[in-house]
């Protein structure tokens, strides 16, 4: 499949999405705030599972709406959105069977935000991409991550997890929504040169057109991930992403008010463009499934730009 890469080099810009159980807290635990990027308020919280897991029955976003947001991205100008279907705190935010622990069958939101996105996007003309957190899962005792629940590393078993849960979970994010524009991969750490060709091999044979990133691990992904927020000095000879933050975080943090400026944005998107690169770049949904204002407002004129820059 040589062609598979077609439309994410014209593509260009993208919309990341970081929500979950962790955009309740929003950065604060116990009436304090917690230090970092909110996704990770679990682990820099040390909050035990049994605590964690709480936040699945408050979790109800009324106001999430498919359309609003395909149509930001689709207004940015942007041409595919990734979402988190599973970040490191392990829960799914869409209907699994394979675990319980998902916004479906665990919230009374009751909801599948996945399909209602699958279907918004293919209207838009947006392709649907999903993040899946395949190395940390810190529900789950064998997955890397959480050595506070489960301090005992003798009793883990990495390769059953990727079997039992993370190969599973892919067969139903590659099955029951449609074409998936590709798999967002993260924090490889533990895996091993054949675990990360078993992965993206695996991806391809349920979707042969389904894209790999790079952080599947030891250089099995379609193309070139960078570090978080990192933009290359000079262009790459490979096809390459900038994914990067509006603000200091990637999930809402109620605190973070550190927008970068329109100005800003789009200066790092020409620098991107001009290096041959593509430029992910991402929104913090509120628990309540809202797109903040000032995110809003920055991609509404980021989009203004580029339309006048196209017609020119
Ligand atoms: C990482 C993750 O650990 C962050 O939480 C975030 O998802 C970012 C895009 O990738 O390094």
């Amino acid at each position: 499949h040589a062609n598979k890469m077609a439309w994410w080099r014209e593509a260009k810009f993208g919309m990341f999405i970081h929500w979950g159980l962790y955009s309740i807290p929003a950065g604060q635990w116990k009436g304090k705030e917690i230090p970092g990027i909110g996704e990770w308020i679990m682990k820099r919280a040390q909050i035990p599972i049994a605590e964690y897991e709480q936040l699945a029955a408050q979790f109800n976003p009324v106001k999430f709406n498919a359309r609003e947001w395909a149509e930001v991205a689709k207004n940015a100008g942007m041409k595919y959105i990734v979402i988190t279907a599973k970040h490191h705190d392990g829960f799914c935010m869409y209907h699994s069977k394979v675990s319980k622990y998902n916004i479906v069958d665990a919230t009374p939101f009751g909801r599948d935000p996945m399909k209602e996105l699958a279907e918004e996007c293919a209207k838009a003309g947006l392709k649907l991409c999903f993040y899946y957190s395949q190395t940390q899962d810190w529900y789950e005792k064998d997955a890397v991550g959480n050595n506070w629940d489960y301090p005992d590393d003798a009793e883990k078993d990495f390769d059953r997890y990727l079997q039992e849960k993370v190969k599973p979970q892919l067969k139903e994010l590659l099955t029951q929504y449609g074409p998936v524009g590709l798999i967002w991969f993260d924090t490889p750490m533990t895996m091993t040169e054949s675990q990360s060709q078993d992965l993206a091999e695996y991806v391809t044979s349920l979707q042969p057109d389904c894209i790999v990133n790079g952080r599947v691990g030891n250089g099995h992904g379609d193309y070139v991930c960078l570090g978080d927020n990192e933009t290359p000095a000079t262009a790459l000879h490979a096809d390459w992403e900038t994914c990067a933050t509006l603000n200091h975080t990637w999930a809402f943090k109620k605190n973070d008010h550190h927008w970068k400026s329109p100005d800003t944005i789009i200066r790092l998107l020409s620098d991107i463009i001009g290096k041959g690169g593509t430029y992910l770049l991402n929104v913090g949904p509120t628990a309540e499934g809202v797109i903040p204002e000032p995110s809003v407002n920055v991609l509404n004129e980021v989009g203004r730009w580029l339309a006048v820059n196209e017609e020119a």
